[in-house]
């Protein structure tokens, strides 16, 4: 496959031939979403000329402000998703509840979960932002999505992906067939194959965490931290801190350099500030398919069984093996205090961490 003149439209049509039942109503509903990321790439990048930055004054059902880019991200994604004819129901992170689509195609078994625009707070800096989506199918035969449908375990997506808009526009997804990335060629306005079959190394050297809650982390996540920053580790020198505060930018840099990313609970936020349904639950899909791991500290996060739509969970996500020593140190398994930082015998190897 040339991968430079492989359009995603193209690569979505050859998974589907790969499933003879297939009525061509998923491929319709992917294409679809990348329609929406198209015209919110157009907005995105253009959005300090036609006064889209800054906020509308409202919002949301977060409680955080709504910026105008977020609202027309949301806005775009509902409109389009609507008209693909295949969609029984959407969830947003912008919507207070699920909404059901009225008179559904026969076919529309699928239902779709996004944060339209993950990072918005970043916007007015032009730091790069994301959209975030998540697919299943209706849980019940009934032709209504209702909110049981949405509140399902992230083992259950069908498929699941990311838009960055950042230098340039790349869509990410995975059906449970790898995870393919496009980069978005807008002189021709196709999402083109750039990044096939991703796989994030097994360990990195970046962690990505606000160390401005440091003081509020549990025992076993800081002692984690001065473990990757120990200048004495007996794997090599300290980890680097990258955190630009727009979780799929950060994603999507660790999923391609390795590292680990970290949004864990705090004595302010017990479950962290993240979301379950539309954020860690897509990228953990992602994540596995790409050989790495996502993880409460104590469970993956695609075991998770939600309980409400806009429910927070603690989020360790990355390369495996960096994911894995989190959670012995999170789950304290291990410990490492100041004394180790001069005793350098003292620092785990591989083998204990297994
Ligand atoms: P903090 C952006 O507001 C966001 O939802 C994610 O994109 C990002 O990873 C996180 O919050 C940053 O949160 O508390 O570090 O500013």
């Amino acid at each position: 496959m040339n991968k430079t003149l492989t359009s995603l439209s193209r690569k979505i049509r050859e998974d589907e031939r790969r499933h003879p039942e297939a009525t061509g109503a998923f491929s319709n509903l992917l294409e679809h979403i990348a329609i929406a990321a198209k015209i919110i790439s157009r907005e995105v990048n253009k959005a300090g000329l036609v006064d889209l930055t800054g906020a509308t004054g409202e919002t949301n059902v977060q409680g955080e402000e709504v910026k105008k880019l977020d609202e027309y991200a949301n806005e775009t994604l509902i409109a389009v998703l609507r008209q693909s004819g295949y969609l029984a129901g959407l969830a947003s992170e912008e919507e207070e509840d699920v909404i059901s689509v009225e008179d559904p195609h026969p076919n529309s078994k699928y239902i779709v979960l996004f944060d339209p625009l993950d990072g918005s707070s970043n916007i007015d800096a032009n730091v790069s932002v994301g959209t975030i989506f998540s697919i299943l199918k209706k849980s019940r035969v009934s032709d209504k999505a209702e909110l049981e449908d949405f509140l399902r375990p992230g083992y259950e997506q069908v498929a699941a992906g990311y838009v960055v808009y950042g230098s340039s526009t790349m869509l990410v997804y995975t059906t449970g067939n790898g995870v393919h990335g496009f980069t978005l060629d807008a002189s021709i306005g196709e999402f083109l194959l750039s990044h096939p079959n991703i796989k994030t190394p097994e360990k990195g050297k970046i962690f990505s965490i606000n160390m401005g809650n440091l003081s509020r982390f549990d025992e076993g996540t800081s002692s984690y931290i001065k473990y990757l920053t120990s200048e004495n580790r007996a794997e090599g020198r300290p980890y680097t801190l990258r955190y630009i505060g727009s979780l799929v930018s950060d994603f999507h840099r660790n999923l391609l350099y390795g590292g680990i990313f970290m949004y864990p609970a705090d004595s302010n936020a017990t479950n962290g500030k993240l979301r379950l349904l539309y954020e860690a639950s897509p990228l953990a899909f992602i994540v596995e398919q790409a050989g790495g791991k996502a993880s409460t500290g104590f469970k993956d996060i695609l075991d998770v069984e939600p309980t409400e739509l806009h429910q927070r969970v603690p989020l360790f996500i990355g390369s495996r093996q960096d994911v894995e020593e989190a959670e012995a140190f999170v789950q304290g398994k291990l410990n490492f205090t100041e004394e180790d930082l001069n005793d350098s015998r003292l620092i785990p190897d591989d083998a204990e961490l297994q």
